[in-house]
C-alpha cells in the first residue's frame, strides 16, 4: 500500500487525505508533527531534498511531493478532474491560485496565530497585518467567483474545490472573519457535505 508521509494538522496534508478518502485510495499514513524536525532527517531528505510533507511513497520506492501534483495524480480520469480541457485548465488555474497567493497568507497566518507560542510567536508578530491583508484579498477574489459560481472549476466538485477547502475553511484560525464571505461560507458547506467528506483532525 502506497505511504503518504503528512502532518496531521497542516491543510497541505489534508487535501491528499480527503481526496484519497473520497476516492476510495487506501494509504498509510506517517505522521511528521509540527516543529518535530523530523522532515529534515537524512532519511527524509533522501526522498524529498524540500523537506516537506505530504509527499507519498510507492512500494517500488518512487515518491511523489508537492500536495496538488499528489492531488493531480490520484484524480486523474477520476470524477474529480473535470472532463472537459478547458475545465482541467481552469483547474490548475485554482489550484496555482492556491499555492501562490492564498496558501502562503492563509496557511502562513494560521501557522503563526495557532501553533507558534512565546518567543517563537512574537518575532513574527509584525509579519501578520501584511499576510492577513493579502489573505483578505485572496478570500475576496474566491468570494467574487463563488457568487457566481456553485464550483471552482466546470459544473461540479473538484481538486480544485479540495486544495481551497483546506486551508480557507480553517482560516478562522489564522483570525479572518469567513462570515464576512457569504458565498465562501456557503461553498464551504457544499464541500462540506460531499459523499464521503473527512475533517481536517481526522484519519481512517
Ligand atoms: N507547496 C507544498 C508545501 C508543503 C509544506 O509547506 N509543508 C509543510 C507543512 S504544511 C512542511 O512540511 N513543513 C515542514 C516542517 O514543518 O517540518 C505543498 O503544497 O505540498
Amino acid at each position: 500500500m502506497p505511504l503518504l508521509h503528512h502532518m496531521q494538522a497542516s491543510g497541505n496534508s489534508y487535501k491528499v487525505r480527503l481526496c484519497a478518502h473520497q476516492l476510495g485510495i487506501d494509504l498509510a499514513l506517517k505522521d511528521y508533527p509540527f516543529g518535530s524536525g523530523l522532515t529534515r532527517t537524512p532519511e527524509f531528505l533522501a526522498k524529498n531534498p524540500n523537506a516537506r510533507v505530504p509527499m507519498i511513497e510507492y512500494e517500488d520506492g518512487s515518491t511523489l511531493a508537492e500536495s496538488n501534483a499528489i492531488l493531480w495524480y490520484l484524480a486523474e480520469e477520476t470524477p474529480l478532474v473535470p472532463p472537459l480541457q478547458w475545465d482541467r485548465a481552469k483547474c490548475l488555474e485554482w489550484m496555482f491560485f492556491e499555492q501562490y497567493s492564498h496558501e502562503p497568507y492563509v496557511a502562513v497566518t494560521r501557522m503563526i496565530m495557532t501553533y507558534l507560542k512565546g518567543e517563537e510567536r512574537k518575532k513574527r508578530d509584525a509579519e501578520l497585518p501584511v499576510l492577513i491583508a493579502r489573505g483578505n484579498h485572496a478570500l475576496s477574489v474566491m468570494e467574487a467567483h463563488l457568487a457566481k459560481h456553485d464550483w471552482f472549476a466546470g459544473d461540479r466538485y473538484s481538486i480544485a474545490d479540495i486544495a481551497l477547502y483546506a486551508y480557507t475553511h480553517a482560516a478562522n484560525e489564522g483570525g479572518y472573519e469567513l462570515a464576512k464571505y457569504p458565498a465562501i461560507s456557503q461553498w464551504l458547506t457544499r464541500v462540506r457535505t460531499q459523499p464521503r467528506h473527512i475533517p481536517i483532525a481526522e484519519s481512517w
